[in-house]
């Protein structure tokens, strides 16, 4: 059976799931997304990537014809539509279709968009022996150019990143801020171990507010381990004894080696092991 699509209330088969060449999200990239996982069924934080799609178009002066609840049941409708119990779910609403130019007022009909899926962002191998990194030289987006808090659905900043990872044969690529700090990888947040203790960027580094970063804080400072968000540089990383990234797509997954460096004696650290553990726990639960 072929994926069915959800848009503005209506399902249509993938083929069939079509915008305008006039919608203002394709024209411009103006317009907002999320991307979630179900597990067994059930969305993963449904509840805070809603929120975080509404703060985002809120921040856009974008406004979804749609109440929070009623979005959320379109979701899990489309998930039963589609039998998917195990999915990664793309949720974007665009400014929708109207007359060329900037102006978002000459838009009309945001299109409200449900794709239900799955994903594979890396292979097994690298869960189990750990990622190479390199640092981007394209920088994140200033924050008062385009808040990284905002996710848009112009990702050019990141796939520019993206690119200059995979041209040095690397799958993530880290990304610095306009101060030189350590902010996040093109699609995932980072940490970072020493002596013991968390380490990740504080959300005003200009980053995402990744959701599985923060279920990851709650998770380590449920099992007794300090987490510091504070501000650091890659010296920190290169330094430390361990280092992962997170995201709705990646989940957790360890990082052994960032700028040719190894991290700690390149291997999957226990720290790094303990959080994967509890991370996959907390979804099947
Ligand atoms: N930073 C950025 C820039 C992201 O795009 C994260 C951090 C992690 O946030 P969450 O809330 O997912 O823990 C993201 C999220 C994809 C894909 O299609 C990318 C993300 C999430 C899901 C799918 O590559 N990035």
């Amino acid at each position: 059976m072929s994926i069915e699509v959800f848009i503005n209330g209506q399902y249509y088969p993938k083929a069939e799931a079509k915008v305008s060449v006039y919608d203002h999200g394709l024209l411009y990239g103006d317009g907002v997304f999320e991307g979630m996982r179900s597990y067994s069924g059930k969305v993963f934080r449904h509840d805070e990537h809603i929120d975080r799609l509404y703060d985002s178009a809120r921040s856009i002066l974008l406004e979804i014809p749609m109440e929070k609840e009623a979005l959320k049941q379109a979701v899990n409708d489309t998930l039963k539509k589609n039998n998917l119990v195990d999915a990664y779910i793309r949720l974007l609403v665009t400014r929708g279709a109207g007359e060329l130019g900037l102006d978002p007022a000459k838009t009309e009909d945001p299109r409200i968009i449900i794709i239900t899926d799955h994903i594979k962002l890396y292979p097994q191998e690298l869960y189990d022996n750990g990622l190479k990194i390199i640092t981007a030289a394209t920088i994140r987006n200033h924050p008062a150019a385009l808040s990284p808090r905002i996710k848009s659905l112009n990702y050019l900043n990141n796939i520019m990143a993206k690119i200059e990872g995979i041209q040095a044969g690397c799958a993530e690529a880290l990304m610095l801020n306009h101060k030189g700090e350590v902010a996040e990888c093109t699609g995932d947040n980072i940490f970072i171990v020493r002596g013991g203790a968390l380490y990740t960027p504080p959300i005003d580094a200009g980053i995402l507010e990744g959701i599985t970063r923060n279920a990851v804080i709650e998770l380590a400072e449920k099992a007794g381990i300090q987490v510091h968000q504070i501000p650091f540089t890659r010296y920190d990383i290169y330094v430390a004894e361990e280092c992962f990234l997170t995201g709705s797509a990646a989940e957790v997954i360890p990082v052994i080696e960032v700028d040719t460096r190894s991290i700690g004696d390149g291997k999957v650290g226990p720290i790094t092991k303990q959080l994967y553990k509890a991370f996959h726990e907390l979804v099947r639960s």
